[in-house]
């Protein structure tokens, strides 16, 4: 079951708008990957994600980071923490510069040069569905379906909303 962060924090208004850190000089398929989880949660609530290029003025701000970043709580290199999403109304939605993102392409994992290997692939998709999630306001889920369920396994993809993420972002919206 699903379940919505302390105190119910969520977007007042229903038009959001999210941009990219500039300076991180995003992949346009890392930015297409990030945008399809937005429309994803979108198609379930009558809340809508629109880029906009005015980064300072945008609802929701996406930035890769390395370790300490100013928003304090500091990434640890590769694995551990992978990325982070703060509850509305903040909008800050942090990724790990340091692990080896992959960006599916068709059916086929996208390769990466950081790891030749895949070893310690992480499917962005997977990552950026569960912290949308967060960022709208829902906490974990202890439906292991559940895009919420606060495990990846490794070499799966989780990239569909569930039943249970449906019935938690629209009990909040
Ligand atoms: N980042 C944690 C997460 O997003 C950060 C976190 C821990 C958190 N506890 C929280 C955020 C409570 C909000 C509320 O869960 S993570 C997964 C997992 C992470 C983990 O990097 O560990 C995913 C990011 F566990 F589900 F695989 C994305 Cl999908
Ligand atoms: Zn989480």
């Amino acid at each position: 079951h699903y379940e919505i962060f302390e105190g119910r924090p969520r977007w007042k208004k229903r038009a959001l708008t999210f941009s990219f850190l500039p300076q991180n000089k995003l992949p346009d398929n890392y930015k297409k990957t990030i945008a399809r989880g937005f429309s994803k949660w979108q198609a379930v609530t009558p809340l809508s994600f629109r880029e906009t290029g005015s980064y300072s003025k945008a609802d929701i701000k996406i930035g890769f980071y390395s370790r300490e970043h100013g928003c304090g709580h500091a990434f640890d290199g590769v694995l551990g923490e992978l990325a982070h999403a703060y509850a509305p109304p903040f909008g800050w939605f942090h990724f790990d510069n340091d692990e080896n993102w992959v960006v599916h392409q068709g059916d086929q994992l996208g390769h990466n040069s950081k790891d030749p290997t895949m070893l310690t692939a992480i499917d962005l998709e997977s990552v950026a569905m569960h912290e949308i999630g967060h960022l709208l306001g829902l906490g974990h889920s202890v439906d292991r379906n559940a895009i919420m369920f606060p495990t990846l396994t490794y070499g799966v993809r989780k990239i569909e909303l569930q039943k249970d993420d449906v019935d938690g972002i629209q009990s909040l919206y």
